[in-house]
């Protein structure tokens, strides 16, 4: 399941691709992931307005998305490079590591619709292995 070096490709230039839209992406993914699975609402139940778009949902889905951006230049080395998040989601915000494959899928589903002719196959797999390696390395610290 590790990344290739063809894998890492892929993922660098699609993400260059994609990076200027990082905000309405982180948007749309959060929006999308807390009306779909209405569960992960309970760790975001002290925001005032949870609906899709909202100031909050907006300004946390560029939080993320600038953590997936570390992730991508951390590639080489994503259980080192995403220690502190891991630290932070496991004791602090204490994120049940379900919800990482949860917020994954949401965001693949929100890349397609975005960049549905960039989107091919490759891409999606290529992608869709880095997100499972970025939620391991964020599950790191709750062993
Ligand atoms: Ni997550 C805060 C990155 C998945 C719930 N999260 C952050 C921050 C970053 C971040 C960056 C801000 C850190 C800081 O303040 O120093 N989160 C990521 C990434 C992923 C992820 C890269 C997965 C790809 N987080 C999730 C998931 C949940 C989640 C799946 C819950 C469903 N995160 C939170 C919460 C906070 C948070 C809650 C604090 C937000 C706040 O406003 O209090």
């Amino acid at each position: 399941m590790s990344l290739t070096a063809k894998d890492k490709d892929t993922i660098k230039s699609f993400w260059a691709k994609v990076a200027p839209k990082a905000e309405d992406i982180g948007a749309d993914a959060l929006s999308r992931m807390l009306v779909v699975y209405p569960q992960t609402k309970t760790y975001f139940s002290h925001w005032n307005d949870l609906s899709p778009g909202s100031a909050p949902v907006r300004k946390h889905g560029k939080t993320v998305m600038s953590g997936v951006a570390e992730a991508v230049s951390k590639i080489d080395d994503l259980t080192n490079g995403l220690l502190t998040l891991s630290e932070l989601h496991a004791f602090q915000l204490r994120v049940d590591p379900a919800n990482f494959k949860i917020l994954s899928h949401n965001l693949l589903v929100v890349l397609a619709i975005q960049f549905p002719n960039d989107f091919i196959p490759e891409v999606h797999v290529a992608m869709d292995k880095f997100l499972s390696a970025v939620a391991l390395a964020l599950s790191e610290k709750y062993r």
